[in-house]
């Protein structure tokens, strides 16, 4: 996969030379490039921004910085080196709050592109015509992290770097872990994780719960699933509530029921 991020910060991606995204690149799975925007200004203070059409606080990215970025990058052509012809357009994300939420779901859809393009905006963010511009070439993505702030998307891009590449072909140590992650589809989807533990048995004077010491993998399964019930009840009751029914056993709706939490849709009886 080739990553390409544009940046008035480049310096925020020395993160990215280490762990699991610094060995897929000494490995050649991932082709990261960083690019700092002010190469593409003209004028002696490599100006990227100015005042906001309409009045208001801050500044706003200016759209000529922006296009000539995004054009030398794409004139650079794909990365070489995949199976097959790679796409000759990248897909473009630009992190903002007032984007789509990026998911695990989305996370997947990314890790099966082969270049991506995160233009990371600072100030009150990036001039809208070059989303625009862009849109009608190809795929842009306005995505959000979550409901906060940041100084710049910079951060938001080496989240977002993070979730997408563990997923790649070689890049997590363990291959199965990524599959039954809270968030990722399959049995537990919409479920948190419950508690884990190691050794020692006794830490502390607090005990690892007898069950998992049993041997009993019948018994455990259903622990860990009640607690995963409890946790995601208590810590994220709209992911509780939006489980569907019909994936609950028995077992699942006494617990639910003893914890007076209702899932499913509100209009129905359950
Ligand atoms: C802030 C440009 N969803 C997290 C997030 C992503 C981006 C930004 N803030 C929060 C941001 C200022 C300028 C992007």
């Amino acid at each position: 996969m080739r990553l390409d991020i544009v940046s008035i910060f480049p310096e925020y991606f020395a993160p990215l030379d280490v762990s699991l995204i610094g060995k897929a690149r000494e490995r050649g799975t991932l082709d990261v490039r960083i690019h700092q925007l002010r190469d593409w200004t003209h004028d002696v203070h490599k100006t990227v921004d100015d005042t906001p059409y309409g009045g208001g606080p801050g500044m706003v990215m200016k759209p000529e910085v922006w296009g000539e970025a995004i054009d030398a990058i794409i004139a650079e052509g794909p990365a070489v080196g995949g199976v097959g012809a790679p796409a000759a357009t990248p897909r473009i994300i630009v992190p903002t709050p007032s984007g789509r939420p990026f998911t695990q779901e989305i996370a997947q859809e990314l890790a099966a592109e082969p270049w991506l393009l995160f233009a990371c905006g600072r100030y009150e963010g990036i001039d809208s015509r070059v989303m625009r511009e862009y849109g009608a070439r190809m795929r842009v993505d306005e995505l959000s992290i979550g409901d906060y702030v940041l100084a710049g998307g910079e951060v938001a891009v080496l989240v977002m770097v993070e979730a997408i590449g563990r997923l790649l072909p070689g890049v997590l140590g363990n291959v199965h872990s990524a599959v039954d992650d809270s968030f990722a589809p399959g049995a537990m989807r919409n479920l948190l994780e419950g508690p884990v533990y190691t050794k020692p048995p006794v830490w502390r004077g607090h005990e690892v719960p007898e069950v998992l010491l049993s041997g009993h993998h019948g018994k455990i399964a259903r622990w860990r699933r009640d607690e995963a019930l409890r946790r995601t009840v208590a810590n994220r009751p709209e992911l509780a509530a939006a489980i569907d029914p019909e994936t609950l056993d028995k077992h699942d709706r006494k617990l639910l029921d003893e914890l007076a939490f209702r899932v499913g849709p509100e209009d129905m009886a359950n």
